[in-house]
């Protein structure tokens, strides 16, 4: 089964939006696999977003990441890394559809509440970075049966 790495942006921490995420993940029927709120240090936010190194917007991107907590998660199901990216929208929130979680809180592109693997490879890379195996919880839900 497919996982991936979703992270609530400070923004959306300080805004309280935290549970209104996971319930959308939770309500959608993936499964949470780990779960922790926590600081990023600048080496790891630099590692993150290591594509985008050389991108004008580098700068203020790993300053806003590490400006205050995060809630970073794995989640997993059937497709979950394009689904979870369909149900974040575009990544500047004037383009993101209603009923996205960026085009039903964000307004700019810079602050736009959550982050999302992009393809297998990043989602691999992602959850290895921020999440060491003995965090990751493999479990059955019984539900699973009424999803599948
Ligand atoms: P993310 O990685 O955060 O999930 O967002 P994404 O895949 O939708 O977008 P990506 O292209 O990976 O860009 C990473 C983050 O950089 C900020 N950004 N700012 N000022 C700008 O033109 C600009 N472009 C991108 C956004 O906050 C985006 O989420
Ligand atoms: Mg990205």
């Amino acid at each position: 089964m497919e996982r991936t790495f979703l992270m609530v942006k400070p923004d959306g921490v300080q805004r309280g939006l935290i549970g209104e995420i996971v319930s959308r993940f939770e309500k959608k029927g993936f499964k949470l696999i780990a779960a922790k709120l926590m600081t990023v240090s600048r080496e790891l936010a630099e590692a993150h977003y290591a594509e985008h190194r050389e991108k004008p917007f580098f700068e203020e991107l790993v300053g806003f990441i590490t400006s205050g907590p995060v809630f970073a998660m794995i989640w997993e199901g059937e497709n979950v890394i394009s689904v979870a990216r369909q149900m974040m929208g575009k990544t500047n929130p004037a383009d993101a559809a209603p009923g996205t979680i960026r085009g039903d809180y964000g307004i700019s592109v810079g602050m736009n509440i959550i982050h999302g693997s992009d393809s297998p490879e990043s989602a691999e890379r992602e959850i290895k970075l921020w999440f060491r195996e003995q965090d990751q919880i493999s479990y059955e839900k019984t539900i699973d049966r009424w999803i599948y």
